[in-house]
């Protein structure tokens, strides 16, 4: 059997994969066939304002411009006085996605005889790149709240107490290289099709262009939301093809470095992307002082090559196998289907995923007004 591989590990009841209240994260675990993954398929988008104002429209929408080979891009620029931050202590859970749903639910294909969703899981498509990356994490521990309703399983990040700790206590210069990515996106970025980046402008990190998708991952019905930094210009080539997930990166000065690049960035830039069908990172090589000194493209569907020759590498089959894995794992635990019921999952390096049950307690984050509309 194609996972036999599995009963390797434990001859107890307790590890049987199949009953077991507990997951094991080990990557030998999940090297099997690369399961099915059906081509993510854009539903709908929608736009976060200058004042995070939700609209269910393409408003935010960026367009990508090619830049100069050797670009000299000053991130630094701009941090003191042209930088307006979202207020990251304000939790906004899944809502801009439910949100969405109440607007699209119309076209949206429903279950028969039901005006249940036709999905498995509703999440952010960050929350599945932490999943995908999970077997080779060493260093981040999380936290997700798992909710049935309606036979649909809504997952949504709790913030870590080690999160929140190192988010209160940033220091200076981290804050600074936070600021530089989104300065980035403003040099490559314009607000219409014919037009031209505009760096004397403000960054303000409240706006967002999100997609939605559908897709399958083996039998599971997933719809998920990711932020799209830009799309290309041509309009012939439609969602989610034309769009750019634009990254920085140190400068690689040395064989150790681009080795490290391989083995822990292109992880989380191929998980990232992977998941909803982008198909290229544009990346912003930066020196010490945070100027851009060169830009490159990594195709999505070349990064395997890239990493072939890396020893002790990751590999795209463990990530998806292991998620594949866990969306089974929650099937199987959170069975009472009730918008104030949370199944609270748990993982933290060199350990299983666990979980604890939780009712009408401050981890529940379906809103009322999503239940009502969806009718409870
Ligand atoms: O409540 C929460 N715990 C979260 C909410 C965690 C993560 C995201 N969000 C929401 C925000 O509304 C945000 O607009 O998700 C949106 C982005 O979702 P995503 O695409 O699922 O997240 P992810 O793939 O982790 O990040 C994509 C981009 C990042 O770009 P880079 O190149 O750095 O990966 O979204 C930005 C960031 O620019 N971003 C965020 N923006 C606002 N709030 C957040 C965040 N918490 N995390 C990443
Ligand atoms: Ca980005």
């Amino acid at each position: 059997p194609r996972n036999h591989h599995q009963w390797q590990s434990g001859s107890t009841p307790e590890q049987n994969p199949l009953t077991s209240q507990t997951l094991s994260t080990r990557k030998e675990l999940y090297e099997r066939d690369f399961p099915l993954y059906k081509q993510p398929v854009e539903v709908g988008c929608f736009s976060l304002d200058a004042q995070r104002r939700f609209f269910n429209d393409g408003r935010q929408m960026r367009y990508y411009v090619e830049p100069d080979k050797n670009p000299n891009f000053d991130l630094r620029d701009g941090y003191e006085d042209r930088y307006v931050k979202r207020d990251e202590s304000v939790k906004e859970k899944l809502d801009h996605i439910l949100r969405w749903i109440l607007a699209n639910r119309l076209k949206l294909k429903s279950k028969a005889s039901s005006h249940a969703l036709d999905f498995d899981f509703v999440t952010w498509r960050g929350h599945l790149t932490k999943l995908l990356t999970t077997p080779y994490e060493t260093r981040d521990g999380w936290l997700l709240a798992v909710t049935k309703f309606k036979d649909t399983l809504y997952i949504s990040e709790v913030e870590t107490e080690a999160a929140r700790r190192d988010r209160e206590n940033r220091p200076e210069w981290n804050h600074k290289m936070m600021y530089w990515g989104y300065k980035f996106e403003q040099y490559m970025c314009a607000d219409n099709a014919h037009g031209l980046p505009d760096s004397s402008g403000v960054v303000n990190t409240n706006e967002a262009f999100c997609t939605v998708v559908q897709t399958r991952l083996t039998d599971h019905k997933l719809l998920f939301s990711g932020e799209v930094d830009c799309r290309d210009k041509d309009p012939s080539v439609p969602p989610p093809a034309c769009y750019v997930e634009l990254k920085t990166s140190a400068e690689i000065c040395t064989p150790k470095q681009r080795s490290n690049f391989h083995r822990f960035k292109l992880l989380k830039w191929w998980a990232q992307s992977f998941l909803p069908g982008v198909p290229r990172v544009v990346a912003g090589f930066r020196d010490r002082d945070g100027t851009v000194v060169s830009v490159d493209t990594f195709p999505i569907a070349k990064v395997s090559q890239l990493i072939k020759n890396e020893p002790n590498c990751w590999k795209p089959t463990v990530c998806m196998n292991f998620t594949c894995d866990f969306l089974s794992f929650l099937k199987r635990i959170a069975t009472e289907d009730n918008p104030s019921v949370v199944y609270l999952v748990s993982w933290e390096p060199l350990k299983d995923v666990t979980y604890s049950v939780h009712r009408d307690s401050c981890f529940s984050f379906l809103p009322l007004w999503y239940v009502e509309a969806m009718g409870s």
